[in-house]
């Protein structure tokens, strides 16, 4: 399509109008879309020469939904209701043709006209709660009319999309055709214009009778796994709207309640983490030198829990992988657990058993370096200790063919470092994976300042195909995640010491909107990780800082988490919930008499302010200090590796929502409280609170309008 051509064209054959779409990428229903389908649809309609008409769309999909570009600014006519009020109002036939992903308003077009086919690959659904809104052009009104209450709550208020198949026995769909939805569209829309039957209008259709168990049900389920997220619940007012209201009615109250949430900061956040999710990817700065390299063939170096992790996700990628480990039993171990993994996705139902053995059979086994020389990327997923990196390293750079990319997996390590253990230094690239690998969405790319562009465009480029979030970063001690995670964790310690205890910690964060507390997710992790690492650091603190040896003393009595039974809580056996532990209590009490610290109480307001902006004060040094370019790195990072709330979108999206003077005040505050140490603004912080800036438009502009 021509950048300015008219993004809807209709074609007669056959007395057949076919309207089609052309709007890259996604034929989004911007204004202009909405504009020239509605025309279309009444030129159509007024038009003798047609008898039907069929709604398709060109490119690589259906209509995926409303235009996410226009939502910052009031909604502008015509608006979606009238258009698919039109459509469902047409006195003769109207086809919907679905391929791709018929999503939100893009499905309720499709939901108004009066018969839908679909291609056998074709998703439908409303996802609209994902962006913090719930339907708003009558999906929460005729999808339950189609397809019952249930049901329809179900697809709503979870936003989960569905398969063609799966939407036709539910009702949501008519027929499925071959691939040529448009002609199998247009032979429908015949038929149904020479047939004696009236036109089936979605919204005509008896009102679905609500059924108080599953409301309920949904209202409770809402509130436990979409914690916090206000469109869900809105969402069942409005399907409840739907059984109890004449149509008219109902979509004039979902209208009201859709236009409520579109001005809500949870919709602002979750579009902001959407689009970012997608901007990530694309890479400021890079040449023309920076064309990825293919990868066909992969390799990781040990089989632990992360290597074995890691070469599941290659293999689920459809990847052929080397997984090499030095020592047999090791070896044996990884793959054990790589079948337990798979076995247990399989006995759940969500892995079909030849697919696990088509994965598995992906994942070759060795202990011979030599296996290594024909991948074209190897993960290092050996033990965290220079020394061994440098084994590996000098061994991959012997074996490895030229121009494969040499990652390595460390967390803490400086990647420039082991690169200089090859003589290709601008091969080498940090992947960090995070745990469990095969889950989580996280991936950080770190270069070096001698990475070549290519690699790390492979890098970036293969983390998207093996389904992760990659997030380019420049190697610093930590990354990113971890170096502000540190933060958090110093303040939580110190909390504890003046006067909270893990339950009120993890209480406050989890209202905040995390998934799990800071010191649940260490008991699940296991304690002995983040002790290793504090007294790996220990050297670092400089004579007089303050430092609370909590972890110490609880490492020390053999409480390493989840694992022994006990850390931060206690856990009865076979169950994994954490319950608050009198002896833990009583340790952190003797240490703050031991300390000299009166306990206190601790408002969440407190526990909140000092996790999160110590968190936002180390993201502003990161900007500053270029290991990233963009605040939206930061804070995919967090969405996706550290379970921070997507609706409040990252912690810097948080702090510039919350206003950058306010969260300078509360640093100020806290540093004439505890001490310069910890709590010195960063300078960044301190320009864009003086300047009224933000640091997501910082990112986006960075250099040009620094501090606008
Ligand atoms: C809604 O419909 C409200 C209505 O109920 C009520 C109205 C009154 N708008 O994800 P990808 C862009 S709410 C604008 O990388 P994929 C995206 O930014 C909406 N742009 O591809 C990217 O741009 P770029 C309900 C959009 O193949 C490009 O398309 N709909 C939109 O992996 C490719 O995207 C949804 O929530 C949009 N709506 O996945 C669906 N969607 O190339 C949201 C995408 O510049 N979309 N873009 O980076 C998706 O889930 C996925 O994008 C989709 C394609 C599955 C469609």
């Amino acid at each position: 399509m021509e950048p300015d051509a008219a993004p809807v064209a209709t074609a007669i054959r056959d007395r057949i109008a076919v309207i089609t779409i052309d709007r890259p990428p996604v034929n989004a229903l911007s204004t202009a879309v909405r504009a020239g389908l509605l025309d279309a649809v009444r030129r159509a309609a007024a038009d003798r020469d047609v008898d039907a008409l069929v709604i398709a769309c060109a490119g690589r999909t259906f209509i995926a939904g409303a235009d996410l570009a226009e939502f910052d600014r009031p909604p502008e006519p015509p608006h979606l209701p009238e258009l698919t009020q039109a459509i469902e109002d047409c006195p003769k036939p109207v086809v919907a043709a679905l391929f791709g992903t018929a999503l939100g308003g893009g499905f309720e077009v499709a939901l108004a006209c009066h018969y839908r086919v679909a291609t056998p690959g074709a998703r439908i659904g409303l996802p609209e709660v994902k962006l913090g809104l719930i339907p708003g052009a009558g999906g929460t009104q005729r999808l339950p009319r189609l397809v019952g209450f249930e049901r329809a709550l179900a697809m709503i208020v979870g936003g989960d999309v569905v398969g063609a198949v799966d939407a036709l026995a539910a009702g949501a769909l008519d027929e499925i055709a071959g691939d040529d939805v448009v002609t199998a569209a247009a032979a429908a829309a015949r038929r149904l214009a020479t047939a004696a039957a009236p036109l089936r209008r979605s919204g005509a259709l008896a009102a679905a009778a609500v059924d108080r168990t599953a409301l309920e049900r949904a209202r409770r389920d809402a509130a436990k796994r979409q914690r916090g997220q206000h469109a869900p619940l809105v969402a069942i007012d409005a399907l409840c709207a739907a059984a109890t209201l004449p149509l008219a009615e109902g979509l004039i109250r979902e209208r009201a309640l859709f236009l409520e949430l579109r001005r809500s900061e949870q919709a602002a956040a979750l579009r902001y983490a959407f689009l970012a999710e997608r901007e990530v990817a694309k890479l400021p700065g890079l040449g023309a030198d920076a064309k990825p390299r293919a990868i066909h063939r992969a390799g990781v170096v040990g089989a632990g829990t992360m290597g074995a992790a890691i070469a599941m996700c290659f293999a689920n990628a459809g990847l052929p992988v080397a997984l090499l480990d030095v020592d047999a039993a090791g070896l044996a171990r990884g793959l054990e657990n790589i079948r337990r993994n798979y076995a247990t996705s399989v006995a759940r139902g969500s892995l079909a058993q030849a697919a696990m053995d088509e994965r598995v059979g992906r994942i070759a086994a060795t202990l011979d370096w030599d296996a290594l020389r024909e991948a074209d990327v190897v993960v290092e997923a050996a033990f965290e200790d220079i020394d061994v990196k440098r084994q590996v390293f000098e061994a991959l750079d012997a074996v490895a063919r030229p121009g494969a990319v040499l990652a390595t997996n460390t967390s803490y390590l400086d990647v420039a470092t082991i690169a200089g253990f090859t003589t290709r230094p601008q091969d080498v690239v940090g992947m960090h994976f995070f745990s469990p690998a095969n889950v989580m969405r996280l991936l950080e790319v770190v270069r070096t300042p001698r990475t070549a562009p290519a690699v790390l465009a492979t890098a970036m480029r293969l983390g998207r195909a093996l389904g992760k979030v990659a997030v380019p970063v420049m190697g610093s001690d930590g990354f990113v995640g971890n170096r502000m995670l540190m933060q958090r964790t110093r303040e939580t310690f110190f909390l504890l010491e003046e006067g909270a205890l893990p339950q009120d910690v993890d209480r406050a964060l989890v209202e905040f909107g995390f998934a799990m507390g800071p010191f649940a997710v260490a008991d699940l992790s296991g304690l002995d990780i983040g002790w290793a690492n504090r007294k790996a650091r220990a050297h670092r603190r400089l004579p007089g800082m303050r430092d609370c040896n909590l972890l110490d003393q609880v490492c020390e009595r053999g409480r390493l988490g989840q694992k022994t039974g006990a850390g931060w809580y206690r856990y009865e056996a076979g169950d994994r919930t954490p319950r608050p532990d009198p002896e833990i209590e009583a340790l952190i009490v003797a240490h703050s008499r031991a300390t000299g610290i009166e306990r206190r109480p601790i408002p969440d307001e407190e526990i909140v302010g000092r996790c999160v902006w110590s968190m936002v004060n180390e993201g502003a040094r990161i900007l500053e200090e270029g290991v990233v370019t963009r605040a939206l790195d930061i804070d995919m990072v967090w969405l996706h590796g550290y379970g921070f709330p997507a609706w409040r979108g990252g912690p810097m999206y948080a702090a510039d929502a919350a206003g950058l003077t306010a969260v300078h005040d509360a640093i100020l505050r806290y540093r004439d409280r505890f001490g310069p140490d910890y709590w010195t603004p960063a300078p960044l912080l301190g320009e864009l609170a003086r300047t009224g800036g933000r640091f997501t438009r910082w990112a986006r502009d960075a250099g040009a309008t620094r501090g606008s």
